[in-house]
This record gives C-alpha cells, structure tokens and sequence, in this order.
C-alpha cells in the first residue's frame, strides 16, 4: 500500500521549517549572498528551532527526527536560501558517521554538546588530489602509542572555518588503499589545526568553505570511528544517507525558481497580454512542474528506504543526482522566461541559478552518482 500523506506532525514541521525560510532565510538571503558576513544571527535561530540538531537521537538532547523528516525540512531550508540550508546540513554530514559507527560513550562525549549550544561540524574527506576518487587520500593518520597523530590537508570543507567539531578520514594503513582509511572526530582546539583561506565561491555564499591543514594533531586512540581501516565504508554509508537531502534542497531550489516564475509571467505584460498565455511559457511551466514533482518522489522514496533500514545507496544517489539536475534545469528555463531582468542582481533568479548549480557538485559530483547507479542496476559483469 502507498500511502504519500504527511503525519499531522510532519505538517506541522514542514510548516515550521516553511515560516522559518520564510520569515528568516528569504528576507536575509541576499545579504548573506555578498559573501562577506556569516549568517551566525539567523543559524542561532536555525539552532534554537532544532534545525541544526533535528537528526541526533533525542537520547543526545537532538530532534531524533526520520531521514523522510529531515528531507521535508530541507526542501523548505533550501527554498529560502540554499546557502544557509547547505551551513545547517553540513553539520548533520558531519554528524551522520558518528550516529551510525560512534560508540554510546563517543556519542554522549561529541554530539550532546553540540545540542546545547549552537556549534557547527565538518565532514573532512575531500582532497586536492583526491576529490572524486576519495579513496585516494594522502592525509595520514600515524599510531603512536595511544594516540594518532594526523599530518596532511582537506579543501572545499564546508563549515570549516567555524566548526567546532571535526571528522577527518586518514589513513591508517597507506599500503591497503581505500582500504587502508580510518575516520576520527577531532574537537577545533586539538593543536595543530590550521584554517586556510575561506574560498570565495560562485554560489552558496552564506556558507563557509575553506581549506584545513593538520600538522601533527594528535588525537586520542578512543577518537577512532568504528575500527581502523572503517574509514572509507563509513565515508560511503555517511553519503548513502545525505545524498538524499541534497536532492530535497535542489527541489527547494527548483519550487521557488517555479514559484517566482509563475508570479512574474502572469503579471508580464508582452504583445498585450500576460506572458503566462503563451504556450510557450504555459508549457515550459507544465513540464518544470512535473519535474520538481518527480524529483520529490525520488527523494521522499530515499528517505522512507533510510527510515525502513533497507539498503538505500543506489536510491539516494538518484534522489541526489534527479534533484539537483531539476534544480540546475529549473533554475535556468525560469531564468529565461524573466528575459532580461532575470539576468539583474534585483532579481532572485540568477542567485537560485548560482545556487543550484553547485548541488550537482557536492557530495559526489553527478557523475559520481550516475557512476553509484550505474554499478548498482548493472551489477557485477564477468569478463
Ligand atoms: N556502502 C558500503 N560499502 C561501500 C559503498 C557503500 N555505499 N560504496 C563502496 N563501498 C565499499 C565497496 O564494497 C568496496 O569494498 P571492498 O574493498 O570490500 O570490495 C570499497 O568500499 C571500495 O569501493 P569501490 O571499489 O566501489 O571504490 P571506487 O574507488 O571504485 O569508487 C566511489 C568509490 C567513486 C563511489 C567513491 O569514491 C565516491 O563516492 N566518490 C565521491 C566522493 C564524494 O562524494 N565526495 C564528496 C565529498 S564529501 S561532501
């Protein structure tokens, strides 16, 4: 039986989450967008509602909230400001590996506290050599005695340059390769973590992404995630369980490009009527209406797979790879029917298209995730 109605308590979050990016993110958005300001005022209230938090198990003082929970309220984070939304969700990365691989007592120790006052989390794997093929990292994490000591570099870590709290893949054994990568949570005042340049990117603004450098962080054996040589199963399981969020925000994205869309072409006046007459726009609106609505339910599916416990990875990366595809798409043909003035600054549109683009990159590019599906629906090939 399919049953797609929200629970009286998933409306009322959605909802929330809606008010939220409406009266919070929307009026903020383009401030935030210049790029030289972090959104801490706005995070703050994104904390106090539980946003940040809304996935740690209630028993760590988080919101406990399901996978198809968190995908509602990242649609409506996303469509007031996909910048602010990707700051908010970069936390949940990072906590992800510790809710499925920490132990009760890593657990207790690192996510508590980031439920008791507002704190952010980075998810550490990519590196300048090893983006897409992350199994090829060089960051190196040395056993010594009790501890281990990491030396290497991270980029394009979001929530970087303010988190509190890190989860850096290493590796503990060079010769075994993917194989070979452990995963351990490292609080900010560890010496030796060095923040590097605040990358000034094309979209996404309001977030913050910067290089990290690690010159011999020592960090305590019980630090480890789950066992040595874990660390690239956990990185791929983290993702099988946020790629899903990522394809919600691009619905986000997509919904207000459409929204603002409609608004504009009924009320353009063009050959003595309103734009929305034409076929011409009339059907490009049909066709991004029945996309975004496509994308949803690939999403929605994901999220209720994570939720059942069944295996997800394959549906995920399609909910990732579809949403954010129909965001870039969206955002680009609602661009369009503005004419000219969708290209102007005044506009929103031309940020929603900055915006979207960069889901496509993050979190595994989408080639990346037609790679994961591809495997997936072909299976193993004898040859
Ligand atoms: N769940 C569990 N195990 C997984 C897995 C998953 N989703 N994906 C891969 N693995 C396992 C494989 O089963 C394999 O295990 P064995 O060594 O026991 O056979 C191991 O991990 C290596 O996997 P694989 O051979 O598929 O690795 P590849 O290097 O060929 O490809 C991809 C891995 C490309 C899928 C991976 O590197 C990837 O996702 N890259 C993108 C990274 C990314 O998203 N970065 C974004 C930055 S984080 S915001």
């Amino acid at each position: 039986m399919i049953d797609f109605s929200l629970t009286d308590e998933q409306k009322a979050l959605q909802e929330m989450a809606r008010e939220f990016a409406q009266k919070e993110m929307r009026p903020n958005a383009a401030k935030y967008d210049k790029g030289d300001e972090f959104p801490q005022e706005i995070m703050q209230k994104a904390f106090e509602v539980g946003f940040i938090t809304c996935e740690i198990p209630s028993e760590y003082g988080g919101g406990g909230l399901s996978h198809l929970d968190t995908v509602i309220i990242s649609e409506e984070l996303a469509w007031g400001c996909a910048g602010m939304y990707t700051t908010i969700m970069a936390s949940s990365l990072a906590y992800t590996p510790i809710i499925l691989f920490g132990t009760e007592e890593q657990k207790k120790k690192f996510l508590t506290p980031c439920t008791e006052k507002l704190s952010f989390a980075s998810f550490c794997l990519t590196e300048r050599e090893a983006g897409s093929d992350a199994g090829s990292l060089k960051t190196y994490a040395k056993k010594v005695g009790n501890e281990y000591i990491i030396n290497g570099s991270k980029c394009f870590i979001t929530n970087g340059g303010v988190a509190s709290l890190y989860v850096i893949f290493a590796l503990t054994d060079p010769g075994k390769g993917a194989r070979g990568i452990s995963a351990f949570i490292v609080p900010r005042e560890t010496p030796g973590i060095i923040i590097g340049k605040e990358e000034d990117k094309m979209g996404h603004r309001a977030s913050n992404t910067v290089e990290l450098f690690f010159e011999d962080v020592k960090v305590p054996a019980e630090n480890l995630l789950g066992k040595e040589g874990m660390g690239f199963i956990i990185a791929m399981k983290t993702l099988d369980h946020t790629r899903a969020p990522v394809g919600a925000a691009g619905v986000g994205v997509a919904r207000a490009a459409l929204e603002y869309a409609i608004e504009y072409t009924k009320t353009r006046i063009q050959f003595g009527k309103p734009i929305a007459l034409f076929q011409n726009t009339a059907f490009k609106i049909a066709q991004m209406a029945t996309e975004i609505n496509a994308a949803r339910h690939l999403v929605w599916h994901a999220a209720w797979l994570m939720d059942q416990g069944k295996p997800c990875g394959v549906e995920s990366a399609m909910a990732k790879m579809y949403g954010s595809d129909v965001a870039m798409k969206v955002t680009t043909e609602a661009l369009q029917l503005f004419g000219g003035y969708g290209y102007m600054k005044d506009y929103p549109m031309e940020k929603l298209m900055r915006d979207a683009k960069l889901l496509q990159i993050y979190e595994g590019t989408n080639e990346i995730q037609r790679l994961v599906i591809s495997r997936g629906v072909i299976g193993p090939i004898k040859s």
